[in-house]
This record gives structure tokens, sequence and C-alpha cells, in this order.
């Protein structure tokens, strides 16, 4: 060994390790490659707005790795829990067919990964190319525990829209002095809205706008003339986001990675959950100045927020620049500007074109009516509460059945028939008790708790409405849909008329997505087809209203041939 060449060793030795981690591996199986990832799950010590403190991070990066994928490959990740938390990963977006195993909530397809021990996530990426991320999905260990997904088309398919220059994912994230856990853990136990974070941040970055966090400042490095793709992504717990860069125009070209009809936006929004990827043409020249890009929330509700903003610094990288560059800040929507939202939101369309067509299911076999928005528990007794009137604890609910986590996880008690009153499969499929959603609240604002799912056999189309209340003053509520894509075929104010809205449907090139904003006092309409059998989480990806109960899950069956069955679980699932 001594007498081999230091440099040979070296190769040869990150040649045996890439053929098991990190790098391709042919596949016999599928049209794509298979590539192998390896999660370590530990504490670093992390520095943010003077604070420093030890966070749970893949692999001690924050944000966590980024995972470059082409579509029709298998990834293959296998995650190793080193801390003392409990761990389960959520692939976000992708559709996880025929492989719910791999879906990652905790409780819901999985039991946690404990710690020491080992799960290795295997599924393959189908019909999806965009942007999509990974965020681990118990509790609030998202809030640190999230990185990008990047999937390229097919090799020798070109993006719809011209070929960017460079790529950049750039993630929002919302960050916190003290533990994430002990601020939902305490709220969970006053019954009170849990403490607001104390700055957002880009690529985990808080940005110039904060105190002692100028060195803490994403920067775009461009040159002019070019076009770059930045793929946003939301990994913000709590806070939908308006982002802009100053003098500069973005142009739409994908969410949720599908494609949709390209359109010039000067601010985007994007809620918790959601991504886009937008086009930026750089000036043609070297501009003397610095142009800031920030993010701050758009705000619906009564509770309090961060109103704080993140920025960072889109630059010229000119040659041999010496002048003192000007900087210019982009001019960001009002905090609760409704009208910019529903106007941004309205010019999200399919391609809807034979390479990209927009399946809309034509014909429903089962409608579905659920308001969603927040409501009370009563105060245990010998205890003092601060949730509303100081009496209650905050909930939050689906046809007022506020989501129970059960002790073991939802799709293995499924797949083996071992129910056990683990689950009950009577959720309303619409309101028990009507009344005016949108108007003055009722007398009455208790919730109901329960593990409750919807069972679907495979291949319904299904429509659902999902209509805010304003039960504890209306609110908006992007609403995340596991395993099953949909397509949003409208949308409004007030109450949802039956008798009237359908018929201004838009069934030609509805945005197909897997996170959809319900908007504060209003409606949307959704339709999906249930062609992917397994258990699928439904819930706000406002983490505080996931927390109060906020979210389903729907059973989709197995269908007759073989390749519409959920194979077996792997042996390695984690048991509870
Ligand atoms: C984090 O900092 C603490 C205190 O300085 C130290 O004891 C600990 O070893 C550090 N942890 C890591 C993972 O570096
Ligand atoms: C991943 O799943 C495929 C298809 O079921 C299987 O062939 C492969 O062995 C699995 N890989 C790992 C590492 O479990
Ligand atoms: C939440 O904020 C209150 C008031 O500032 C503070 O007393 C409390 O310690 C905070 N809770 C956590 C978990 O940081
Ligand atoms: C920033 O620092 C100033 C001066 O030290 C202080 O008054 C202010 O409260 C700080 N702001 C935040 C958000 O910490
Ligand atoms: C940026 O926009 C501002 C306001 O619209 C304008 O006054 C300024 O000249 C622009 N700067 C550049 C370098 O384009
Ligand atoms: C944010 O909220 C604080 C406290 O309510 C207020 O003092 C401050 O002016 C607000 N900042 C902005 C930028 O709106
Ligand atoms: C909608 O946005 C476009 C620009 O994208 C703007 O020209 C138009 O005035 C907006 N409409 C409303 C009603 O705000
Ligand atoms: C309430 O607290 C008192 C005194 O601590 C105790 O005796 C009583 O059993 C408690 N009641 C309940 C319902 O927990
Ligand atoms: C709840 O109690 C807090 C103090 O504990 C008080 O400041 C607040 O006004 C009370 N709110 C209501 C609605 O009674
Ligand atoms: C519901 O309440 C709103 C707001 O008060 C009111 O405008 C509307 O007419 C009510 N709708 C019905 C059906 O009562
Ligand atoms: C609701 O409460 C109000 C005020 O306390 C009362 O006037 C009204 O009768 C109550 N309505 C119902 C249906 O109980
Ligand atoms: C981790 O999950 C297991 C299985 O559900 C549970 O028994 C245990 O209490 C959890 N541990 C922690 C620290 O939450
Ligand atoms: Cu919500």
């Amino acid at each position: 060994m001594a007498t081999f060449p230091k440099i040979l060793v070296i190769a040869i030795f990150s040649m045996v390790c890439s053929l098991f981690w990190n790098t391709n591996v042919v596949d016999a199986t599928n049209t794509g490659i298979t590539r192998h990832y390896k999660f370590d799950i530990k504490l670093q010590n992390v520095t943010r707005l003077c604070h420093t403190k030890s966070i749970v991070t893949v692999n001690g990066q924050f944000p966590g790795p980024r995972i470059v994928a082409r579509e029709g490959d298998r990834l293959v990740i296998k995650v190793v829990n080193h801390v003392r938390n409990n761990i389960s990963i959520h692939w976000h977006g992708i559709r996880q067919l025929l492989s719910g195993w791999a879906d990652g909530p905790a409780y819901i397809t999985q039991c946690p990964i404990q710690t020491g021990q080992t799960y290795v996530y295997n599924f393959t990426i189908i019909g999806q190319r965009g942007t999509l991320w990974w965020h681990a999905h118990i509790s609030w260990l998202r809030s640190t525990l999230y990185g990008p997904i990047i999937i390229l088309p097919k090799r020798g398919v070109p993006y719809p829209f011209s070929q960017p220059y460079k790529e950049v994912p750039l993630m929002f994230g919302e960050w916190w002095n003290a533990d994430p856990e002990a601020v939902i853990a305490q709220a969970l136990q006053t019954g009170g809205g849990p403490n607001v974070s104390d700055a957002y941040t880009i690529n985990g970055l808080p940005g110039l706008l904060y105190n002692c966090s100028a060195k803490d400042t994403f920067k775009l490095s461009v040159k002019p003339g070019k076009t770059y793709l930045l793929r946003l992504i939301n990994a913000a717990l709590n806070d939908e986001l308006f982002f802009s860069i100053a003098n500069h125009t973005l142009i739409t070209v994908d969410v949720d990675a599908i494609y949709v009809k390209p359109f010039e936006t000067n601010t985007i929004i994007i809620t918790p959950g959601q991504t886009t990827n937008v086009l930026l043409k750089t000036k043609p020249y070297y501009p003397n100045a610095d142009f800031l890009m920030m993010a701050r929330p758009y705000v619906t509700g009564n509770g309090t927020f961060d109103n704080s903003t993140v920025a960072g610094i889109l630059h010229y990288n000119h040659p041999k620049q010496s002048t003192k560059l000007r900087v210019f800040k982009p001019t960001l929507p009002a905090l609760r500007d409704t009208s910019f939202v529903t106007n941004f939101t309205s010019k999200l369309r399919s391609l809807a074109n034979a390479e990209y067509p927009a399946n809309v299911p034509k014909n429903v076999d089962k409608h579905f009516f659920f308001t969603i928005g927040l409501g009370t528990n009563p105060c245990p007794k010998n205890r003092t509460c601060q949730g509303p009137s100081n009496k209650t604890m905050f909930a939050a609910a689906v046809n007022n059945v506020s989501f129970v986590m059960p002790s073991k996880a939802l799709l293995q008690a499924h797949f083996l028939h071992q129910n056990n009153g683990l689950y009950s499969t009577s959720f309303p499929s619409s309101p028990l008790i009507p009344f005016n959603y949108t108007g003055t609240p009722p007398n009455n604002t208790m919730v109901i708790d329960g593990t409750k799912m919807v069972v679907l056999p495979f291949n319904t189309s299904v429509e659902l409405v999902l209509q805010d209340t304003s039960i504890l003053g209306a609110e908006s509520h992007p609403l995340h849909l596991h395993g099953l894509n949909f397509y949003v075929v409208g949308q409004g104010f007030g109450n949802f008329d039956p008798n009237k809205d359908p018929a201004k449907y838009n069934l030609v090139d509805p945005v197909e997505r897997n996170t959809v904003g319900v908007p504060a006092g209003g409606w949307v309409a959704i339709r999906f087809l249930a062609d992917n059998p397994g258990v699928w989480f439904m819930h706000c990806h406002l983490e505080v209203h996931t927390s109060w109960g906020l979210k389903m899950a729907w059973v989709v069956e197995d269908g007759k041939h073989p390749n519409q069955k959920l194979p077996p679980p792997p042996q390695d699932l984690p048991k509870c």
C-alpha cells in the first residue's frame, strides 16, 4: 500500500466510495439511472443574527444538500439518524407512483427513524421535471432540515423556453434564535400562538437588513446579457412570501415542477410548499449599481407574524469594478395586498399542448366540500390557556375534524389490514353542520378531534372544494396534497356556490400543482385522479396550522392490475 502513489490511492478510494454513494449507477429496471445519496442527520453549530446555536442538519450543511436528477431517474437516499430527535424526510411534490413507502410524513406513511436507525428512501421520478424540495416531516424540524430537488428534463429534451445560461436555486427559510422545537412545544402547551420567527432567509442567509447580518447576505453574481433560471422554493414554516428584484423583470415558467404559460411579472407570491421557476434576463450592459432581491410576508390572518424582510444582492460581476455602486431596492406589495395575489394566481396556466397536456378530469366520480380554518379545543382542567378568550386552546380543522396523529403509521396499518381502532374511514365529505362559512362566526368554535380518512377506489376522479372559514378570522391556507397532483379549476371569494360557480371553471388550461393557496375568506376548487394507491396526507403547509390539526389523509385503494397495486413495504421500514 505504501508504495502506491498517493494520488492513485485517493483516486481509487473515491471511485469505490462513489460507486455506492453520490454517484450514478445504471439501473436496469428503469429508463433513467440510479442516483445514490447519503443523508447523515447530525447537529451543527450555526451562527445567525449574532446567535450561535446547535441545529439539526443533513451532513452538517444548512440548508441541506441539493439533489440533482433527471426525469426518469431513481433516487436511493440512505438516511442515518445520529440525533436525539425522531426524524422522517419527505420528498415534497414527488408523485411517489407505487412507492408510497418512501413519501415520508411521520405516522402517515412511516414510523419515524429513531436515534441510531437508518432508512433507505427508494423511488423513481416519473413524468415530472422542474424544481421540488425535500424537508423533514415531523414536528417543526423542517425549519433546518430542507434542501432543493432539481429535476432536469430527460437527456436531449429541451426546456419549452430558451436554455438558460445558469440555474440557481433560491430557498426561502425562516429562522428562530430559539429552538423551533421549544417554540412549538410551548405553543401546544399553552394553547396560544407560537412565537414568531426572528428572520427570513435566502439559502440560509438573513441578509443585510437584519442586525449583524451584512456578512450573511446571499449574493448572486451575474454577467450582462444572459438569462438565469432561478428555482424559487418557499421553505418558510408559517409565511407566504412576496419576492422581487429591483429593476428586473421575472418570467414565470414553471410551478411545482409543471411548466406554465410564461408571463412577466415584477413580483411573485409563493406559499410555503410551493416552488416557482422564473427566468431573469440581466441587463445588456454593466450597470453602475447593485440590485436587492427582497422577500417579506403576505399576511391575511389576525395572528402575530414576523414582519421583517430578507434581502440578497444581485451583483454584476464587472471584471474591473472600482467605483462605489448605487443600491436599488424593489418595491414589494403591501403586507395585505390580496388583490396582487389574486391577479398573480389567475395568470398561472398549464401549457396544455400536445407535449405537455393538461389531463383535467372532465367527469367527476366524487364531489367533496371541505371547510378549512381555525377553531378551538377546551383548556384542560387545572390549567390556564392562552388561546382565544384565555379559556381555550387554538386548534384547526378540516370539516371541523381536527386530525389527531396516530401512534403507528397509517399506511402500514392499511396495507396489513391492522387498523385496530387506529383510524376511522368516516371523514365527512361535506360539513356536518352547514353555516355561513365566511359570515358572522358561530358561537361554538369547538372542533372534534379524531384520526379520520377518506377511502377512494383506484382511479376515482375527484372534485374537492376547499372553503376557508372565518370562525377565528379569515385566513389564507396553502393546502398541500401528497402523492397526487391536482388541477386548480376555480377560485373565488365568499362562500362557494354549487349552482353558479362550476360554470366558471377552467377545464382547458388550469394550473397543475401540489400546493394551492386557499384564498382568505374564499374557496378554491381542485380536481384530481386517484391513480396512485397509498395513504396520502393533505395538510396546510403553514406549520402552525398543521400542528393544530389542519390535516387529513386519503386512502387510495389498489387497482385490479398488478401495476396498480402498492408493493409490500421495504424490509427496513421503521417500526413504532
Ligand atoms: C457546538 O458548540 C458547543 C459549545 O461551544 C460545543 O460543545 C459542541 O461540541 C459544538 N458542536 C458541534 C457539532 O460542533
Ligand atoms: C430500490 O428499489 C428497486 C425497485 O424495487 C430495487 O430493485 C432496488 O434493489 C432498491 N434499492 C435499494 C438500495 O433498496
Ligand atoms: C416566547 O416568547 C416569550 C416572550 O418573549 C418568551 O418569554 C419565551 O421564552 C419564548 N419561548 C420560547 C420557546 O423561546
Ligand atoms: C438591532 O440592533 C439595535 C441596536 O443595537 C436594537 O435597538 C434593535 O432592537 C435590534 N433589532 C433587532 C431586530 O434585534
Ligand atoms: C432602478 O429603478 C429606479 C426606480 O424605478 C430608477 O429610478 C433607477 O434609475 C433604476 N436604476 C437602474 C440602474 O436601472
Ligand atoms: C413590524 O412590527 C413591529 C411591531 O409591531 C413594528 O414596530 C414595526 O414597525 C413593523 N415593521 C414593519 C417593517 O412593518
Ligand atoms: C395585474 O397585473 C398586471 C401586471 O402583471 C398589471 O398590469 C395589472 O394592472 C394587474 N391587475 C390588477 C387588477 O391589479
Ligand atoms: C386539580 O388540581 C388539584 C390540586 O393540584 C388536584 O387536587 C385535582 O385532582 C386536580 N384536578 C384534576 C381534574 O386534575
Ligand atoms: C388573556 O390573558 C392575558 C394575560 O394573561 C391578558 O393580557 C389578555 O388580555 C387576556 N385576553 C383575553 C381575551 O381575555
Ligand atoms: C354570509 O355572511 C356574509 C358576511 O356577513 C354576507 O354578506 C352573506 O350574505 C352571508 N351569506 C348567507 C348565505 O347568508
Ligand atoms: C350567540 O351568542 C350571542 C351573544 O352571546 C347570543 O346573543 C346569541 O343568541 C347566540 N347564538 C346562538 C345560536 O346561540
Ligand atoms: C420516537 O418515536 C417512537 C415511535 O413512535 C416513540 O415511541 C418515541 O417516544 C419517540 N421519541 C421521541 C423523542 O419523540
Ligand atoms: Cu393554514
